[in-house]
């Protein structure tokens, strides 16, 4: 369900039930997460690329799996975050380490929350954003309207959660929801080019600037003065910087090893 290729140090994961648009259930779930631990634990990993496989990039939770006609009990929703969707949250924004994703097509519910919570965002320029919860009887959910609201303020996180309208990929870039919109048909090829770019850059000092730069959502400037002195302090001790400086003085590419 989700297909796991490490290349030039980067961990490629791709949802894979193009049938159901990557929709999630329990199996892609855990795929899905095993790969992030992987990414936390293996050195050899220096970025992610988060993409869908099919025209779709991931549809969300698949609402196939608990059809409330089958009768039963209603089914503990919060359960389903607390187990699944949270804990790949904050794999993913606790990694430090560049998490690149490239929204391939349609991403709805979950699927454009996970989306938000990457580093750097793609989308291909047919793909379009949708917070379908509403549509169902739900809230947003997978840090929704954590992102929304910081990243669009109020107005415009309201209006999207509240009519589930499709957010076009253009629109999202506009907003700055996403980092930018490619062509449909070049955005694994970019996405992949930046991913291996990042996994070949510092990436020590790229984990940092990521906690560093998560962390002044919640602090204040004196923290976030004295959390910058520690990470530089770190960053400084580094064999990467040593060989950054040390090739720009040869007038060289670096060649950095990550430590
Ligand atoms: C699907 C799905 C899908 C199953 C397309 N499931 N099959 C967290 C906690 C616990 C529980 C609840 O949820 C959550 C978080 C959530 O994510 S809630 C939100 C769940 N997602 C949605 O409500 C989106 C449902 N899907 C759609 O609205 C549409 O499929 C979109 C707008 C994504 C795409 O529309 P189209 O491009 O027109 O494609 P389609 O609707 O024809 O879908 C293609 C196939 O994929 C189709 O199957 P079929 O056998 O008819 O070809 C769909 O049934 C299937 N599919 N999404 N979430």
């Amino acid at each position: 369900t989700v297909t796991s290729v490490l290349a030039d140090g980067v961990l490629t994961l791709t949802l894979n039930r193009p049938e159901k648009l990557n929709s999630f259930n329990e199996a892609m779930h855990l795929a899905l997460r095993d790969g992030l631990r992987r990414a936390h634990d293996d050195d050899a990993v220096r970025a992610v690329l988060l993409t869908g496989a099919g025209r779709g990039f991931c549809a969300g939770q698949d609402l196939g799996d608990r059809d409330p006609r089958k009768g039963g009990p209603a089914p503990d929703l919060g359960q389903t975050l607390e187990n699944f969707y949270n804990p790949t949250l904050r794999l993913i924004r606790s990694l430090e380490k560049p998490v690149v994703c490239a929204v391939n097509g349609v991403a709805a519910g979950a699927g454009a929350n996970i989306a938000f919570a990457c580093d750097i965002v793609l989308a291909a320029r047919s793909a379009r954003f949708i917070q379908a919860f509403a549509r169902i009887g739900l809230v947003p959910d997978a840090g929704g309207t954590w992102s929304l609201a910081r990243i669009l303020g109020e107005p415009r996180a309201k209006a999207l959660a509240l009519t589930a309208e499709p957010l076009p990929a253009e629109r999202a870039a506009e907003w700055g929801l996403i980092w930018k919109v490619v062509e449909d048909d070049a955005l694994i090829a970019e996405a992949a080019a930046l991913a291996a770019s990042l996994a070949a850059g510092p990436t020590l000092g790229l984990g940092l600037t990521k906690r560093l730069i998560q962390q002044a959502a919640t602090n204040t400037l004196d923290e976030q003065l004295d959390l910058e002195r520690d990470c530089q302090q770190q960053a400084g001790r580094s064999a990467d910087y040593a060989e950054g400086v040390t090739a720009f003085l040869e007038k060289r590419k670096p060649e950095f090893t990550g430590k």
